[in-house]
């Protein structure tokens, strides 16, 4: 068996893995990235699009904003869809000026990939059997295979950046972690195409045959989702279909605008709250997907993966340099406050765009009628606004 030694050992080279990578890399920290699949592989996964504007600093600060800034769409507002009309929501106005951006998250990879291959720094791909020892003592440690070799990294600490169905929240005995989750009956599937989009800003709609949202990678690259029920298959979905029920959920001045093409990818994903509690068991911690999870609607997953990393990195830092036990200590405390705020307002924001199935007739009205609020009260805008373009850190 062959043994490796770094500082902080990351599980997942996805954004959350790869951005701390680089933030601690920036700090003078040695690290080691430890993937299950190809870089390819992690390319090639479509999902979000929009960025805080905090992530976009954070980004910045770990030396990959340039591309973000030259491409990126900065929005100042998105509509809100219902009954055959669209109701902007103005972000900079309710804001005090701020806007998100719109890039997406395969740049965002991208870019980290780049810089990190750039710096030289070791991202094992394709690494079988991860499993991870010694996390809650002085000695933590990884072992895993990589073509077809054993590997035994030893680190001071162990960075879980591995998603949902990562080993890291797998190996934490079941007695010490709680989690807390909610399953939607129903998915998103979305389609991407090379295809201007629809309208200059995402549009969320309502509709009694289910949800659409509107958005966009760029002036000529459009993604659009459908709510699905959870029993569908994207072969289900032929382009042709996905298009004539889109259109069908717009209202007509927007379906009258939309221009199709063949589909560059297409999947559909379950929706989910959940919440895994502490995000720190001794020497090994949890961060991003691998803690927590969101349904889409607020657009809140990435950004909640890069507020847990600049946490973390402000942790790592602290200990390294000052030998400082704070920011270790209240990890998981900072990161679950801004966590569970998010979590509340994506739930929210789901459950008050979307048909749920056998939903009461009493709660239809009472959505509607909230959507009524939402539309004309600033005092309702704003406290949406402030959600959506992201909680202060
Ligand atoms: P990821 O991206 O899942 O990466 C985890 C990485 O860990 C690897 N891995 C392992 N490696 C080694 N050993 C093991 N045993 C391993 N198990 C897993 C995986 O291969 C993978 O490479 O988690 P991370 O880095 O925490 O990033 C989280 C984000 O990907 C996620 O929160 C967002 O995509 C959520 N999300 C959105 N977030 C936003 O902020 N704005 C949006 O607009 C937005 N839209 C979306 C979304 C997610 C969606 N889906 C499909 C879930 C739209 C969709 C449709
Ligand atoms: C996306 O463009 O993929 C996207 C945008 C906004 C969301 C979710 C996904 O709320």
């Amino acid at each position: 068996m062959e043994t490796l030694r770094t500082q902080v050992l990351i599980v997942g080279a996805g954004p959350s893995g790869l951005m701390l990578g680089q933030l601690l890399h920036k700090a003078g920290i040695d690290n080691l990235i430890v993937e299950r699949q190809n870089g390819d592989y992690v390319l090639g996964r479509i999902r979000a699009g929009v960025l805080e504007q905090t992530t976009v600093d954070l980004l910045d600060e770990a030396g990959v904003g340039a591309r973000m800034h030259a491409e990126g769409l900065l929005h100042g507002g998105f509509e809100l869809a219902f009954e055959g009309q669209r109701h902007r929501i103005d972000l900079q106005a309710l804001t005090a000026g701020k806007a998100v951006m719109v890039y997406g998250q395969t740049e965002v990879t991208r870019d980290l990939m780049e810089a990190r291959a750039a710096a030289g720094l070791q991202t094992l791909y394709e690494a079988n059997d991860v499993s991870l020892q010694g996390f809650d003592g002085d000695t933590p440690s990884a072992r895993f295979k990589l073509a077809g070799k054993e590997i035994e990294v030893r680190c001071d600490f162990i960075a879980g950046c591995d998603g949902y169905h990562g080993v890291s929240r797998a190996s934490v005995p079941e007695g010490a972690i709680q989690s807390f989750e909610k399953v939607y009956p129903f998915g998103w599937l979305g389609l991407l195409s090379d295809t201007p989009p629809v309208s200059h800003e995402l549009i969320y709609g309502r509709h009694e045959r289910g949800f659409t949202l509107c958005s966009m990678r760029s002036q000529t690259r459009s993604r659009y989702y459908l709510q699905v029920p959870l029993t569908d298959h994207v072969g289900d979905w032929s382009d042709a279909r996905f298009w004539d029920e889109l259109r069908r959920r717009l209202d007509p001045e927007t379906a009258a605008q939309l221009v199709t093409g063949p589909s560059l990818e297409k999947s559909i994903a379950p929706l989910r709250s959940f919440v895994a509690e502490p995000m720190r068991f001794g020497r090994l911690f949890l961060a991003g997907d691998a803690a927590h999870i969101v349904p889409p609607t607020g657009a809140k997953g990435l950004n909640l993966a890069a507020s847990d990393v600049y946490y973390l990195w402000q942790a790592l830092s602290e200990h390294y340099r000052e030998r400082s036990r704070a920011g270790i200590e209240h990890y998981s405390a900072r990161c679950l406050s801004r966590i569970w705020k998010a979590e509340r307002f994506s739930w929210w924001f789901t459950s008050l765009m979307h048909n749920f199935n056998n939903e009461p007739a009493i709660d239809a009205k009472l959505h509607r009628s909230e959507l009524e609020y939402l539309i004309s009260s600033p005092a309702a805008q704003t406290v949406m606004a402030e959600n959506y373009v992201g909680l202060p850190w």
